[in-house]
């Protein structure tokens, strides 16, 4: 089997970050067995991938750190350095006090002694006995809890910094009061909600757009303009999807648990796609899959979902 080489873009931070994530996130991963989830991952590192997305709610920071130590034992990878770990800081722990302890337990449970990426995973502080269907909304202090976030990076303990599902109005207020800009907004982004107006925003900012739901959101595996692109190229239809997001200057954080596809997955760097078939691509009808709703309430910080994403919908 050859090994993909993945490109890399730089982050505003300095540092690089390869262009393919490998997507950790939550529901799915909770369906297979942990030493199963541990062998794709060091499935996926031998064909290619650097680049591993977790978050403290995912509960796959500790899969994700053994199959890095595997990678290392075994001599897929000769040193931690090859590697490129996001985590996230979930919504109980958005309080300046409570950012490095939960930096601390992630870096517990990866068994490691920095992560490449920590995100703020929603600009939203819930109390510490919420779940996300069950949320007690707190105020969330943008300024502060990034000031918590800027100290993480100035112990090592973060390479680099960022946030997730900010819009360009809340990254303005954090953008502020910040020493320290973030490298990375990760947001929900595949061709069913394109995001023109945060794409544009972040890239005057220098903020680089990871993209999360490539293909599971928005029926964009069923989306015939991809279908027809794909056939004509023979490429499958979420290669499309994925390298379309590549060429937007943004990189794919994509999952799958299955080994052809994550091989397949990975294949997107080695072509493109023409103007015209970029076109029909911005034709597609947008709509946003993840709204956000269970964040707002009459009584809390975000009053409707206009006000979650500031008219950004
Ligand atoms: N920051 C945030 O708030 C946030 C939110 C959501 C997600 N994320 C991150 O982004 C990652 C990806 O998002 P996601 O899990 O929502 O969705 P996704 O990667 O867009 O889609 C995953 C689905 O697509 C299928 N799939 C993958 N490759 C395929 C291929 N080549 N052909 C056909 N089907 C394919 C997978 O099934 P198989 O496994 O069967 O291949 C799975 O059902 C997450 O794992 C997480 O790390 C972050
Ligand atoms: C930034 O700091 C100033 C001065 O302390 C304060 O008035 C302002 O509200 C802060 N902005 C945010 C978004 O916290
Ligand atoms: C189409 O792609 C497949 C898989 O990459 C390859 O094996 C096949 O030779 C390609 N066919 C053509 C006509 O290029
Ligand atoms: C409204 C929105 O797009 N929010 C997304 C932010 O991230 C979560 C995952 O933690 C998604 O489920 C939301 O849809």
């Amino acid at each position: 089997m050859d090994t993909v080489q993945v490109p890399e873009v730089e982050l505003n931070s300095g540092h690089k970050m390869p262009a393919i994530g490998f997507g950790t996130g939550a529901s799915a991963a909770s369906a297979v067995p942990a030493e199963q989830l541990v062998q794709l991952i060091v499935g996926a590192i031998a064909a290619g991938y650097r680049h591993f997305d977790t978050a403290a709610i995912y509960g796959t920071e500790e899969v994700v750190g053994r199959a890095a130590a595997e990678a290392l034992g075994g001599g897929l990878i000769k040193s931690r350095g090859e590697l490129f770990v996001t985590s996230k800081l979930w919504c109980t722990d958005a309080h300046r006090d409570l950012v490095l302890p939960a930096l601390q337990e992630t870096l517990r449970k990866l068994g490691l002694e920095y992560v490449d990426l920590y995100l703020i995973h929603w600009p939203i502080r819930m109390s510490k006995n919420s779940s996300i269907h069950n949320a007690e909304m707190m105020n969330f202090d943008v300024r502060e809890t990034w000031a918590a976030m800027e100290e993480c990076c100035r112990l090592g303990l973060a390479k680099s910094i960022g946030i997730s599902n900010f819009s360009s109005a809340k990254i303005a207020k954090l953008l502020e009061n910040a020493t320290i800009p973030p490298a990375v907004n990760q947001v929900e982004m595949n061709v069913g909600w394109q995001q023109g107006k945060l794409v544009q925003f972040c890239r005057e900012k220098k903020i680089h757009i990871s993209a999360w739901s490539p293909l599971g959101a928005n029926a964009v595996m069923e989306n015939p303009v991809l279908k027809e692109i794909a056939v004509n190229k023979n490429k499958t239809l979420a290669q499309v999807a994925l390298r379309w997001i590549y060429e937007q200057g943004a990189t794919p954080t994509v999952r799958s648990f299955n080994k052809e596809r994550i091989m397949q997955n990975i294949q997107i760097f080695d072509w493109e796609l023409s103007d015209e078939e970029v076109h029909k691509i911005r034709q597609i009808p947008q709509h946003r899959a993840g709204s956000g709703k269970e964040f707002v309430s009459a009584d809390g910080q975000y009053k409707s979902i206009e006000e979650l994403w500031d008219g950004e919908i």
